[in-house]
């Protein structure tokens, strides 16, 4: 009876009775659980801002996340979940999740499997589980109209899986790896996935002195090489993605940065097969700015998809807060404006790979959470579109470097000259002038659009 009156009350008025369906009130509203600036359908540059934005919900930090830090336990109330790692339990979460989504208009979603699905008490258990788990997401996105981003497995949180997963230097977890990495990638493709994701957590060293840095590297793109065989095998067409983070827990991961990952890849012949996830957090992690990273990723044509998300400037950690530095999401969204010849993001989307603080540990916390990354992106998006219309930025680049766009410059592009042709040409012109940077200027220039 109880329990009846429960449900009753959950269809009445759901998960979060506090908050209902954010709508977008504009810039004048005092309403903290309004959007002021995100208006899914109001177009920005031709298209829509939900569509420019394709932002994602991450289930492990809205879901699994309970908020715990080094010194302290978890603090997040979440009144429907039992604590316990049932299957009962991980059913239970999936209408919570979707009702997240639907309420805070966020219209795709990422998950590890564990996340989703617990470990059984034998491994073929821990696999039915995932099956079982993706019917329920599947029936509930049929039902929403929500659709994932991209999926992933989770090769670092147990303790197999505590000296690497695809580097471990045991064969038998490698075996489980990619065990775990086909049920995964099956999930994804049976829920429609757009990518799928490697952030390889454990794919480093504690230390050099036990390590065989070439065959663990060896292993690693063996593993990814086998992934892209299965994807194509069952006819997986989404986007694969790796995801760089330097380090922590490990003193090194081999994803450690835009950069690292490319020569991988390359080195490997996987770049045909793998873009890169970039996340904000990690970027600064590594010591580049997120602009940096970006930049990196598609100057190789490999800028895939983003993990928002911010670090904070007084702590060293993979502090994953959500973002609300509307001059980062600005310059966040010049490139993804610039992505794919000018599309912006096609498989991609910004996935908010963040979580609250353990200060605001109630569920309606995690509206005002992401109603203020996806308000900070809407801005981001609107000044980014602006600049770019405006092109002055475009024309001050392109006008810095006129001098390679014909004579000995485009020689020099096009590979026509040599150093004694060059040499010759030095010698018959009066020593070089530049022209000033700038970078006040234009940097005074960019606070205008703000
Ligand atoms: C952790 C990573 C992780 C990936 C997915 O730091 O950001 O959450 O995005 O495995
Ligand atoms: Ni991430
Ligand atoms: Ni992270």
């Amino acid at each position: 009876m109880v329990q009846c009156a429960k449900q009753f009350l959950h269809i009445m008025s759901g998960y979060f009775p506090n908050v209902s369906k954010i709508e977008f009130e504009g810039p004048d509203s005092d309403n903290p659980l309004a959007f002021r600036h995100y208006n899914p359908d109001e177009l920005v540059a031709g298209k829509s801002m939900k569509n420019h934005l394709r932002f994602g919900a991450a289930y492990w930090h809205c879901m699994r996340n309970p908020l715990g830090d080094p010194f302290g336990v978890g603090t997040a109330l979440m009144p429907w979940d039992d604590g316990s790692e049932s299957l009962d339990n991980a059913l239970v979460r999936v209408p919570v999740f979707f009702e997240f989504l639907e309420k805070s208009r966020i219209d795709y979603y990422c998950f590890h499997d564990r996340d989703v699905s617990p470990e059984g008490a034998t491994w073929a258990e821990t696999h039915a589980n995932l099956e079982r788990v993706t019917q329920e997401l599947k029936g509930a996105q049929e039902g929403s109209g929500k659709k994932l981003l991209w999926g992933t497995a989770c090769l670092f949180a147990h303790p197999r899986y505590a000296q690497g997963a695809a580097t471990a230097p045991s064969a038998d977890v490698f075996a489980y790896a990619a065990s775990q990495v086909k049920h995964a990638l099956e999930a994804t493709h049976a829920l429609g996935g757009a990518g799928y994701v490697f952030w390889g957590g454990r794919e480093g060293y504690a230390s050099l002195i036990n390590t065989d840095m070439k065959r663990e590297l060896d292993h690693l793109a063996q593993f990814l090489h086998m992934a892209v065989d299965h994807a194509r095998k069952i006819g997986f067409t989404g986007q694969f993605y790796i995801e760089p983070k330097p380090r922590e827990p490990s003193t090194h991961q081999y994803d450690s940065d835009a950069a690292a990952c490319l020569n991988f890849l390359r080195e490997y012949d996987l770049l045909d097969h793998l873009k890169l996830n970039i996340e904000t957090n990690h970027a600064e992690l590594a010591g580049h700015t997120m602009e940096h990273e970006l930049d990196v990723a598609s100057a190789a044509g490999a800028l895939g998809s983003i993990d928002a998300n911010r670090g904070d400037q007084l702590i060293g950690w993979d502090t994953d807060q959500f973002p609300t530095n509307i001059y980062l999401c600005a310059n966040i969204m010049l490139r993804v404006l610039k992505m794919n010849g000018g599309q912006g993001f096609t498989t991609g989307g910004l996935n908010f790979d963040a979580k609250r603080r353990r200060e605001s540990h109630l569920p309606e916390d995690l509206f005002h959470a992401h109603v203020g990354g996806m308000d900070a992106f809407a801005r981001g998006l609107k000044i980014a579109a602006r600049i770019v219309e405006d092109g002055r930025f475009d024309e001050f680049v392109k006008a810095r470097y006129a001098s390679f766009d014909s004579g000995v410059g485009a020689e020099i592009e096009s590979g026509a000259t040599d150093l004694n042709a060059l040499n010759s040409y030095a010698l018959g012109i009066e020593p070089p002038v530049l022209d000033s940077g700038r970078q006040e200027m234009l940097e005074n220039l960019l606070n205008d659009y703000l």
